[in-house]
């Protein structure tokens, strides 16, 4: 598939899920490589950078993406000749690819370790990462139900019950409005997350604060499951996470709203989640409160900030 594919179907939602993201944004790269013939270094590095950005563009809050071509690009830069940069971009995109699926896989065995006999989970939109903590808890015999929400207006959760379906665990489908109806039935909330602030402040589909808000009501605890490179680093230099804002109609039809005069449709695909509603965050290296989002990012992630800040002046330049 090529690039500009990757990047429209990453845009519209049929690539979906902060990890599925980077890895084909990341798998993109690859295939770019295999499709250009540059005269040069500085020829590929420019032809790369370039398509470094238009998979930028495509989607603003999940960080797993800049995160992801970040990894690559950064050991890119550094080639000597046009030779090293070539195999460089195809082995750590092959890393990267390796390690998010061994990633999700960790997360599974660490995050069951939290779920116990009898649980009645519930989850909001479809994160492959708490998927597999249920499931593990599952495969290890575990009795559990779950609640899964809609997930207005994509339904999401469609796709959560279906899993949760095929893997034969009891669900329940209940309107995204619902959940705090059914919250003091629930033994523990656990949602993946698309960015993790260094304050531990948890970015997720829309709806998740509210579902935060009700679980720290009723004292039910909430588990966020993410690998370490959905936290953010450039949240250590004060910057905020940005909220993708998307289009109307996936709300309400244009016909509908046109005849609205006076009404104007909202469509944030996300939310904040302030880290006192958050009790765990399962990533493959461990479980951690929220409150040590810094020590991830320092020591888990492991970049240099100041590099990092530097690589993404650069790519904020090529932007404008
Ligand atoms: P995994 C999704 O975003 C959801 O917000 C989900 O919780 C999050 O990505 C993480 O998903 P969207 O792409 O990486 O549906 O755990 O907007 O699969």
């Amino acid at each position: 598939m090529s690039l500009y594919k990757t990047a429209e179907k990453i845009q519209t939602m049929e690539i979906r899920g902060a990890g599925k993201i980077a890895r084909a944004a990341v798998e993109a790269l690859k295939e770019h490589d295999r499709t250009i013939d540059p005269a040069s270094l500085a020829d590929y590095l420019e032809e790369m950078e370039q398509a470094a950005g238009i998979l930028l563009a495509t989607r603003p809050t999940a960080v797993s993406l800049p995160n992801a071509l970040h990894f690559v690009m950064n050991s890119v830069r550094k080639a000597s000749s046009l030779e090293e940069a070539r195999e460089v971009l195809r082995s750590r995109a092959d890393a990267f690819i390796e390690t998010s699926t061994t990633a999700v896989e960790r997360i599974g065995e660490i995050g069951a370790r939290h779920i116990s006999d009898g649980d009645v989970l519930m989850t909001h939109c479809n994160s492959q990462a708490a998927l597999a903590c249920i499931l593990e808890a599952h495969r290890q015999g575990k009795e559990i139900e779950v609640f899964a929400t809609e997930v207005r207006p994509r339904n999401q959760g469609l796709l959560t019950v279906r899993t949760l379906n095929d893997a034969g665990i009891p669900a329940h489908f209940i309107v995204d409005s619902a959940a705090r109806y059914w919250m003091n039935d629930i033994d523990l909330v656990i949602v993946g997350s698309d960015a993790i602030a260094v304050n531990g402040a948890v970015v997720n589909k829309i709806g998740t604060s509210q579902i935060a808000l009700a679980a720290h009501e009723a004292r039910t605890n909430l588990v966020v499951a993410a690998e370490t490179y959905k936290f953010a680093p450039r949240t250590i230099l004060g910057e905020l996470i940005e909220i993708e804002e998307r289009d109307p109609e996936e709300v309400l039809p244009a016909d509908v709203a046109g005849g609205l005069r006076y009404v104007t449709v909202h469509n944030p695909a996300f939310d904040v989640t302030p880290a006192e509603y958050v009790d765990l965050i399962v990533t493959e290296q461990g479980a951690f409160p929220p409150e040590l989002a810094y020590l991830i990012i320092k020591d888990y992630l492991g970049w240099d900030i100041r590099e990092f800040q530097k690589t993404f002046e650069i790519d904020h330049r090529d932007q404008e």
